[in-house]
């Protein structure tokens, strides 16, 4: 690619401490809603007794590994990692008097390591997880209580790690609640309309809490908002399948346009009426929610299509967040639907929307890795699907759209979110363990590490122009 990405644009990649640290109660960490999910964010909940095997007990060790870790990320070139701290290990039951000491010395140290090699930590405050105790005794986010517990939490990092962390996300996904409710909020899955509708409004006040409590504690920080970037095209030109894929756009644009915005759309207003929802919003809510965030962030996995015929939806039934396949697009191992001029749509989309910085943290591809004879991984497919997408972004910037940087997902391999797999990889890194938990843990740099290395060097140069079908 003859252009060059800016000097400033922030290259890395992300991951989350329920995915990564394992030591699920170590230190006086409290369980998590993650903790009570062995098959991952859409797989059954699970009591929890001695001995039972959940991969994320230990997930890749990255708690007492990290050292490790980040001596790599750096030796790719990272200017940037997104990691979130895991409020469980900060409150182990979400709403007790005190921080634990030994969870914020844990990031304290974390915060240290990334700073001697000068790269930039974006913090999640809230990456799919809550306490435990928060979702079996005040049903999660559906209790207005939470908003106080977690603006607590957040001015306590704030405070803690403020010196050293000028970049923040409030909560990972915000709009996954509307699919998965005890991921997005602690919530019995089998919850009312009205119940997530109530809980997604007291998350959207909590964010815009934390967004206030950032500026007045760290003023030379900026905190953003992170939304699943599920674009959906209208499968054809049909008016009325236009008509649809907007409206169902709209049911997670919902969140940006609160959180950058200030206020409920117009749109929303309509649709909760239609739903029978009536949430009780506060004089003191409104207020709080014209806090709205500097910048703009997502993840970018895929885009699917919306139909108004009840044939095609009755299809996509089933389909991961229900989309309809796209019949010009490819896709992965698991199904999700690969579209890199989708991340360029994205982009000038959110750019128009909202005139913030847009930052582009999560998208990567997960694949099965094999080693070849000499023990190497020769992951071309994920070479290529992330030149593609990087490719994109580099277009979307001379498009005129202003990107702070972007962190692929999972530059170490990691738990799967959604089923809770080590073997669906998306790492430049990979780790011995398998599904079953075998495995020294050993890390070793797959062909994708010194190509990722190449690009950061070269300022994104070093990217070749994607072939599509079209164009
Ligand atoms: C996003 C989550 C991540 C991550 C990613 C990939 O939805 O924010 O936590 O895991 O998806 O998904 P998965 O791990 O299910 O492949």
């Amino acid at each position: 690619m003859s252009f060059r990405f800016p000097d400033s644009f922030l290259w890395g990649g992300a991951i989350a401490a329920n995915q990564v640290e394992g030591s699920h109660v170590a230190d006086g960490k409290g369980l998590s809603t993650s903790d009570v999910q062995p098959k991952g964010a859409f797989g059954e909940l699970v009591k929890r007794v001695p001995g039972d095997f959940n991969i994320k007990d230990i997930a890749i060790d990255f708690y007492h590994r990290y050292p490790e870790d980040i001596a790599l990320f750096n030796e790719m070139g990272f200017s940037c990692l997104r990691l979130s701290i895991a409020w469980s290990r900060i409150f182990p039951n979400g709403n007790d008097a005190q921080p634990n000491e030994a969870g914020l010395a844990y990031y304290d140290k974390v915060f240290d390591e990334l700073k001697q090699y000068g790269i930039t930590p974006l913090v999640t405050l809230s990456h799919y997880e809550m306490p435990l105790h928060l979702a079996e005794h005040y049903q999660g986010w559906a209790s207005r209580d939470v908003i106080g517990f977690f603006e607590k939490y957040a001015r306590v990092v704030f405070e803690r790690f403020g010196s050293r962390v000028k970049h923040w996300l409030t909560f990972n996904e915000i709009n996954v609640t509307l699919d998965e409710p005890f991921t997005g909020s602690g919530l019995p899955r089998d919850c009312s309309e009205q119940t997530r509708y109530q809980a997604i409004h007291h998350q959207l006040v909590a964010s815009a809490k934390a967004v206030k409590a950032c500026h007045e504690i760290i003023p030379d920080a900026q905190i953003g908002n992170m939304m699943l970037g599920a674009v959906l095209y209208p499968l054809t030109s049909h008016p009325a399948d236009v008509l649809k894929a907007q409206r169902q756009n709209h049911d997670w644009l919902f969140f940006g346009d609160v959180q950058a915005r200030g206020y409920y759309p117009s749109y929303m207003k309509r649709k909760l009426a239609q739903l029978g929802v009536t949430i009780d919003i506060t004089a003191e809510d409104e207020q709080a929610l014209k806090e709205t965030v500097d910048f703009i962030s997502f993840s970018y996995y895929m885009t699917g299509c919306a139909s108004a015929d009840p044939k095609e939806q009755q299809k996509a039934k089933g389909n991961m967040l229900e989309m309809i396949a796209n019949p010009y697009l490819d896709k992965s191992e698991w199904g999700w639907q690969i579209d890199p001029i989708g991340l360029r749509y994205l982009l000038n989309l959110l750019w128009d929307r909202y005139q913030k910085p847009i930052f582009v943290v999560e998208n990567g591809l997960g694949a099965k890795d094999q080693m070849n004879a000499q023990g190497e991984i020769e992951d071309d497919y994920r070479i290529d699907y992330l030149n593609s997408h990087l490719y994109e972004v580099g277009e979307a910037i001379q498009d005129g759209v202003e990107v702070m940087g972007y962190t692929s997902w999972g530059p170490i391999d990691l738990v799967s979110a959604s089923t809770a797999q080590m073997s669906k990889r998306y790492g430049f890194i990979y780790v011995d363990r398998d599904d079953e938990g075998h495995g020294s843990l050993e890390r070793k740099r797959k062909k994708s590490f010194f190509w990722y290395q190449k690009v950061i060097a070269s300022k994104g140069e070093a990217l070749t122009k994607p072939i599509y079908t079209r164009s």
